[in-house]
């Protein structure tokens, strides 16, 4: 499959040394409105032919997927323009401002006929994955409660800039992961509420949030973000995670440490991520699920699935994103459904 990258930014980096090492993919062209940018990535990656402009790069290239590394704003009319052209797409988190712009996405790739995979891969980490699937396999019976926690004090500011300048931060940037590896553990989500404070003066948006979600097939869940934590060990970039169900308890600890209790026992296990040679501590674990997310891009283009991150998919975890901003600022209940 030959792609090309939209957007050679501070994330991208990663994407581009993930598909390197991904067998069936190339990424033969890059665009980047910003000309030092697309050189520089450029020059990193040996990738000769480059674009300022997507529209020409997708006239001029022959190619079978686009991979969209640009913040929200450009996400429509850059997934709309590779729809047109035919194209598979994967787009990166936050899918769209709005739901109106994600179902017109979701709708132009479907009636092009392709694939559309948003770029949602907390729930792809290994060590989140692993308890993932020791949940789906029944290891602690019905799952009825769980806790899914990233608090943190590091900077994300220095790196992602447009973070701190953005009305709406902690929910849109990251608790949008949080909420959908809340999905992958307990399903569709039938009333959410949300509490949201901003700690941090120098920024513009919310930087904790603290959300309670009923899920439709019976389990309740708190997912609770914080940019504003100061503790020790600082668990950047983290999932924590603690899970009750009918037969036993699981837990993700800080370190990458898996503890399932049951009647028979218990077992811990290190579920540390690898470090790939490309990648650095502490972003090793994102890292890492970055090259899993898109070589399951690949390997359902081949089976002809859907991603289990779909376009499609994600709408509901979009859902929950507007759904605690909306009952943060009315201190309703509200449900995704609706919205
Ligand atoms: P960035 O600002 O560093 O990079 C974005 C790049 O896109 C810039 O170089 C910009 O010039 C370029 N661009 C914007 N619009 C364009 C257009 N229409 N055509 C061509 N180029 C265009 O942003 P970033 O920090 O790399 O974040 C990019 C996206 O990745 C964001 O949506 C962010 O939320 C997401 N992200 C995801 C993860 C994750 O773990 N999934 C982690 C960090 C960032
Ligand atoms: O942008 C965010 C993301 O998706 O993962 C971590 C991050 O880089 C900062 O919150």
């Amino acid at each position: 499959m030959k792609g090309a990258l939209i957007g050679c930014g501070f994330f991208a980096q990663n994407q581009l040394h993930a598909w390197s090492g991904i067998e069936g993919a190339d990424i033969v062209a890059l665009c980047d409105q910003d000309g030092t940018r697309l050189s520089d990535t450029a020059e990193r990656f040996a990738i000769a032919r480059t674009y300022r402009d997507a529209a020409a790069m997708l006239e001029a290239e022959q190619l079978d997927f686009v991979d969209i590394a640009t913040t929200v704003p450009s996400h429509r009319p850059l997934v709309e323009m590779a729809a047109a052209a035919g194209l598979d797409v994967i787009c990166q988190k936050p899918f769209a401002a709005t739901m109106a712009d994600a179902r017109a996405m979701v709708e132009a790739v479907e009636s092009a006929g392709r694939v559309l995979m948003v770029h949602e891969n907390f729930r792809w980490q290994s060590a989140v994955r692993r308890a993932i699937e020791t949940v789906r396999e029944g290891a602690i019976g019905a799952p009825f409660f769980g806790r899914i926690s990233f608090r943190s004090g590091y900077d994300v500011f220095s790196g992602q800039p447009y973070l701190a300048e953005g009305e709406r931060f902690i929910i849109e940037d990251l608790g949008i992961h949080i909420l959908d590896i809340a999905r992958a553990f307990f399903g569709d989500v039938e009333r959410l509420s949300a509490a949201t404070k901003r700690v941090n003066p120098q920024i513009r948006g919310e930087d904790v949030a603290t959300m309670l979600l009923q899920h439709s097939q019976g389990a309740s869940s708190v997912v609770d973000c914080s940019y504003a934590t100061r503790r020790q060990p600082e668990t950047f970039p983290q999932t924590l995670l603690e899970i009750d169900g009918s037969e036993g308890t699981l837990r993700l600890d800080a370190g990458y440490r898996l503890t399932v209790q049951t009647k028979g026992g218990e077992s811990i296990a290190d579920v540390e991520p690898p470090l790939l040679p490309w990648a650095e501590k502490p972003w090793h674990n994102i890292q890492e699920s970055v090259s899993i997310i898109q070589r399951h891009f690949v390997d359902c283009i081949a089976a002809g699935r859907e991603p289990e991150t779909s376009g499609r998919d994600n709408l509901k975890t979009l859902a929950l994103v507007e759904a605690a901003y909306r009952s943060a600022a009315t201190g309703q209940t509200v449900r995704p459904a609706d919205l």
